[in-house]
């Protein structure tokens, strides 16, 4: 499928999604955000794809939504016309996301980057929520992710502030999971995503979702979410395969189911 703002591609059981309105360093207009939700959710459904990269260009990620669309914008616009429903239904993708950035991920670029569920970010990666200079703030979900990716007071310093947080410093904070050479940072979220591709996908669909409930839940009842999640992967193919080939020293086959 063509789409105007994103190239797709797909390597094996990988697939990489590359937004692509470079003049305006990748902003989030409606319409990239339509065709984001629908590519990712047309991936998700694909049984052959199995982990799914969200990147950029070299000068940036995405530097925001699109402030010319929000110029005008009333409450009731921002209410309605579906926006936030957008960035629900990427956080409810079954399939691991994995964002890789280099130069700008900024306002909503940087709750984007955030919503993915790991980060390669590039030398040349800068982070920030700059909302509070425009006079708004994080809408998508800056507030909360950021918190709790960083803690209080470096999340407080950063959206009110609106200062840029270099790859460094997010890799410092525990924001990104590793920094790597602008000329490799594909190559490296490849890897990864190639590693958890390989990975028994039932497995991975259940613990992605144990981990984003620890977002939402008491330790007491993520425990108990985990652990029937846990007793559901005894039912599958892959665990039984898994365990086989780990006993008779061969490396297993797992069919995703
Ligand atoms: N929206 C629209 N256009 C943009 C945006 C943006 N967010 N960012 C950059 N552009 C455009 C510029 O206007 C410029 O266009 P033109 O060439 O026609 O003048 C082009 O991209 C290149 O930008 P610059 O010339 O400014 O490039 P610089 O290298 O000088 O600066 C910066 C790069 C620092 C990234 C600068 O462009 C900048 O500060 N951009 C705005 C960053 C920003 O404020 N982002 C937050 C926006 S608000 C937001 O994201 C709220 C999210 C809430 C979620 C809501 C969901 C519905």
């Amino acid at each position: 499928m063509a789409y105007a703002n994103l190239l797709v591609e797909r390597e094996g059981a990988i697939a990489i999604i590359i937004l692509n309105r470079p003049k305006v360093l990748n902003a989030l207009n409606q319409d990239t955000m339509n065709e984001l939700v629908g590519a990712l959710e047309a991936l998700d459904r694909d049984d052959e794809i199995r982990c799914v990269i969200l990147t950029g260009s070299d000068r940036a990620f995405a530097a925001g939504a699109d402030v010319n669309e929000m110029a005008q914008a009333t409450p009731v616009d921002m209410l309605s016309g579906y926006r936030f429903q957008q960035w629900e239904r990427i956080r409810k993708l079954s399939k691991p996301l994995i964002a890789a950035v280099r130069g700008y991920a900024l306002g909503g670029g940087c709750e984007l980057a955030m919503l993915c569920d790991m980060i390669i970010a590039g030398e040349s990666a800068r982070f920030g929520q700059p909302e509070i200079n425009i006079g708004i703030m994080p809408g998508a979900g800056g507030t909360q992710r950021l918190t709790r990716a960083v803690g209080k007071a470096r999340a407080m310093e950063i959206v009110l502030t609106g200062r840029h947080v270099s790859a460094a410093e997010a890799d410092t904070m525990g924001l990104v999971n590793r920094v790597v050479p602008d000329e490799v940072v594909l190559d490296e979220a490849r890897k990864l995503a190639h590693e958890i591709a390989g990975k028994p996908p039932v497995a991975v669909r259940l613990a992605k979702d144990a981990i984003l409930k620890a977002f939402d839940t008491t330790l007491e009842g993520g425990l108990d979410y985990e652990r029937k999640l846990f007793y559901l992967l005894f039912s599958t193919e892959d665990k039984r395969e898994g365990i086989e080939a780990f006993l008779a020293k061969r490396p297993p086959q797992f069919m995703g189911r």
